[in-house]
């Protein structure tokens, strides 16, 4: 299984990982360290230098069962200061990561213990919290697994999405605002270049490739990972039968592609009936490039690949959308009745308004109360909004419960409900790096 082989591939590697009980079903959350530091990566022959997690990009795939612990002291071997966030996460507000707000950042040189009890299964992540720091490879797959297991499946991938440019040298101008609106038709979440999409860090070039045996049932674990870029997600001849998103579960819906903006998850199943070697295709919305991987099955010529650029035919089919996501994970807020407080939020250039707030006064709530946050887009992209610390319910029929919500551009509307049944001070923001480092985030305060 994936997860036995990744964590050998990483105790392999003598990455300082040390995993108990990683025979014998998901590994124990108690790492000997998470070092933050220089790494090398292999883009089809391309060696550039990037910063990651102990010496992999992705970094190692954190497995442990909900109810238990993660320790894990963070060694900071980068030249600058850091801290870890940890999406998807109800955790303490002081384990969140957000440098200068739940933690002051990890000097250079230094290290410091992340410590927590994860209280919910489901497909999460990690990542450094400063904009640049995300650009490059610091990120890595946290998966919370139930006490009990109640999809059932024959093998399982994660797959990290995301844009890159660290290291590779195009003479194009990254820096700076998006430079031109896009046109009302298109879909974007972000206007900047980046001349890789890579899967697991693999390049289309030199793909990922998932093996899978016929009539196997395939659990894929699809994080977007990307600084500037939501995708859409489709695999040649497999339609896809969504379980999760954000790590919560849904009501299982077919569809033939996801949209998957910064910051969200979703599991998949796919049936494994269709022998050969298939397209996993991974087309940046509005933007120029194209990532891929590879479901090979075990009687496919090792060497069966499909053509880098080939795009899936799903990629063009039924899209899943919010309304899609019935959940049938707990109820956050009650189904009759109104919120105790409503914030109105206003997406505007780089900015998020709040209705009676000034821009740097924090949304405050109080312990217990059930808080309904609307979202409106005045902006010309998409904006994944994550919420930390808390999951949100989505003021849709099935009630969807996430993290992070995509807001359609040009006055698109989002409207969510939580429980503030985690004090203290708490982001909520946008997921594109850039949108963020231009300050499109707001503090959450608990009073
Ligand atoms: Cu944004």
């Amino acid at each position: 299984m994936t997860s036995r082989r990744q964590f050998l591939r990483l105790a392999g590697a003598g990455a300082g990982l040390l995993a108990l009980g990683a025979c014998a079903g998901p590994t124990s959350g108690t790492l000997l360290s998470l070092g933050a530091g220089e790494v090398g990566l292999d883009l089809a022959g391309t060696r550039v230098t990037t910063w990651g997690y102990d010496g992999t990009v992705p970094g190692p795939e954190i497995r442990l069962r909900a109810g238990e612990t993660l320790r894990v002291p963070l060694v900071n071997a980068l030249p600058e200061p850091t801290t870890v966030h940890w999406h998807g996460i109800s955790l303490p507000n002081a384990m969140d990561g957000t440098p200068g707000l739940t933690q002051p950042p990890i000097a250079p040189g230094t290290d410091f213990e992340y410590a927590f009890t994860v209280p919910d299964a489901g497909t999460h992540w990690y990542h450094a919290h400063s904009g640049h720091q995300l650009d490059r490879g610091l990120y890595g797959a946290l998966i919370v697994e139930p006490a009990v297991e109640e999809l059932s499946y024959d093998r399982e991938y994660t797959l990290l999405l995301d844009d890159w440019r660290d290291g590779v040298d195009t003479g194009r101008d990254h820096a700076g605002h998006d430079e031109t609106e896009p046109p009302a038709e298109r879909v974007s979440f972000g206007g900047r270049f980046y001349p890789l999409m890579l899967v697991n860090a693999r390049p289309p070039a030199d793909p990922a490739v998932f093996d899978v045996r016929r009539g196997d049932r395939v659990r894929l674990r699809v994080i977007n990972a990307a600084a500037d870029t939501g995708f859409r997600f489709a695999i040649d001849g497999h339609p896809l039968t969504v379980t999760h998103g954000d790590g919560m579960p849904v009501r299982p819906v077919s569809v033939d592609a996801l949209r998957i903006g910064m910051g969200e998850r979703y599991d998949v199943l796919v049936d494994a009936s269709e022998p050969g070697a298939w397209q996993i295709g991974v087309l940046p919305e509005g933007k120029a490039g194209f990532g891929r991987a590879v479901l090979r099955y075990a009687d496919a010529p090792a060497t069966a690949t499909p053509p880098a650029d080939a795009h899936p035919a799903g990629l063009d089919g039924r899209l899943l959308t919010y309304d899609d996501l019935v959940s049938t994970g707990p109820e956050e807020v009650p189904t009759t009745g109104g919120p105790d407080r409503t914030f109105a939020l206003t997406l505007r250039g780089t900015d998020i308004d709040v209705d009676g707030l000034g821009p740097d006064e924090p949304l405050p709530v109080h312990r217990g109360e059930w808080v309904r946050i609307t979202v409106r887009n005045e902006s010309a992209v998409f904006h994944p909004v994550h919420l930390h610390g808390h999951h949100f319910q989505l003021a849709t029929p099935g009630r969807a419960l996430k993290d992070t919500a995509v807001v359609a551009a040009r006055g698109g509307a989002l409207t969510f409900d939580w429980r503030a049944d985690n004090p203290g001070e708490w982001m909520i923001h946008c997921h594109n790096h850039h949108h963020m480092e231009d300050g499109m985030m707001r503090t959450i305060g608990y009073r």
